[in-house]
């Protein structure tokens, strides 16, 4: 009897620049569907836990130096480390809802000038997510909300690279949100999203990313 039949959960990513607001979101979100009753984790990568992901901290907080290759490298073997467990998650029904994932990846190593399709070669067979929503906001005003912190990356200059990478990785699992709508319209809007996602996907088998 297929009602019988364990519905697996969404993969949903939430990705933009900086300060867009989707650490907020994706808090929110998790908040909602748990109050729903419904079984949610949230996510983030780079997972600064693992091995790996305090090698990434340690670079990311500029204490060490890694070339762009390698730094590259290690945000995916981040994501590869937590593959099986992810898909286990997915299988038994538990929907994850993840702050950033290879869209982030590629978008920021590009706008280092790497070759955008090696960038995207080793996430190839990575899990693809069933909904991705990007909260659009021009780098100007991600800068108007206060200053950046310390870590790599928050600048200016290379936030408006990221904005033009990411247009490169649009596909049709993406869904654009204006960020600089109100918190309460953008959870609403995600909201709908994310539910309309959770009783779809069960449908679809999982797949892999960029293959
Ligand atoms: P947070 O501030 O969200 O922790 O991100 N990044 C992230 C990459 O360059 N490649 C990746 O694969 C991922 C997931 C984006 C830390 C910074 O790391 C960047 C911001």
């Amino acid at each position: 009897n297929s009602e019988h039949v364990a519905r697996r959960g969404a993969l949903i990513v939430l990705e933009g620049l900086d300060r867009c607001g989707k650490t907020t979101q994706c808090g929110r979100l998790v908040s909602f569907l748990e109050g729903r009753g419904l079984p949610v984790e949230a996510w983030r990568f780079p997972d600064r836990n693992t091995a790996i992901g305090k090698m990434i901290s340690s670079y990311l907080m500029n204490n060490t130096q890694l070339d762009d290759q390698t730094i590259h490298l290690l945000f995916s073997a981040n994501r590869w480390e937590k593959r099986l467990l992810m898909e286990n998650k997915l299988r038994n029904g538990t929907t994850l809802v993840v702050d950033r994932y290879s869209y982030s990846g590629v978008s920021f190593s590009a706008s280092k000038g790497l070759d955008v399709n090696w960038c995207k070669a080793p996430e190839k067979g990575l899990i693809a997510p069933d909904l991705v929503i990007y909260m659009d906001i021009s780098p100007e005003e991600a800068a108007k909300r206060g200053s950046y912190g310390i870590e790599r990356y928050e600048q200016l200059d290379f936030q408006k690279k990221v904005a033009h990478s990411y247009q490169i990785l649009r596909d049709a699992t993406w869904k654009v949100i204006d960020a600089s709508l109100s918190l309460e319209l953008i959870e609403n809007l995600i909201q709908e999203l994310a539910l309309e996602t959770i009783e779809s996907c069960p449908k679809m088998p999982l797949s892999s990313l960029w293959i």
